[in-house]
């Protein structure tokens, strides 16, 4: 049985992984007119995966006997700059979601409920994944630069990335 705290916490972070995978959905539209196929490809898996993690979390609040809240979820930003401020904003998202992953961690850790720190370190794990997928992304785009075509080859090897998911 969960804490009044925990499943708060918990359901905090169903919203959140609902608001990220809209994010990143909200985002593959505006990489879709502008014509960088792989950044879509790549932002819509993000969204897909983001989907699963929410149910991930949803199952576990019910598992558990408490009920899972979706909540509203907040509108994402519509319009971005370029292909890096895309980036830059899905990798500091993640950072950010990372600090709820601890923050939820410490929490189940400080209660002694070993049963959601054993559930957590599913998160944990991705997050690691995620972030360094992230600072891949912002290294390919700096080291290939999106002045003349560079635009056209960062988006391929975002492409190539998508298509390893
Ligand atoms: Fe980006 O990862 Fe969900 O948790």
């Amino acid at each position: 049985m969960l804490s009044k705290a925990m499943i708060d916490s918990l359901n905090d972070q169903i919203q959140l992984e609902s608001y990220s995978s809209n994010l990143y959905l909200q985002m593959s539209a505006w990489a879709e007119i502008k014509g960088l196929e792989g950044c879509a490809a790549f932002l819509r898996a993000q969204a897909q995966d983001e989907l699963a993690h929410m149910h991930r979390l949803f199952k576990y609040v019910y598992e558990t006997g408490a009920l899972p809240v979706i909540g509203t979820i907040k509108a994402p930003p519509t319009k971005y700059k370029s292909v890096s401020e895309v980036f830059q904003q899905v990798h500091e998202h993640e950072r950010f979601i990372t600090g709820k992953i601890n923050d939820l961690m410490s929490l189940a850790l400080g209660e002694q409920d070993h049963s959601t720190a054993n559930f957590l370190q599913w998160y944990v794990a991705e997050q690691h994944e995620e972030e360094h997928t992230m600072q891949k992304i912002l290294d390919k785009i700096k080291n290939i630069g999106e002045t003349g075509s560079g635009v056209y080859f960062i988006d391929r090897a975002i492409g190539m990335i998508a298509g390893e998911k």
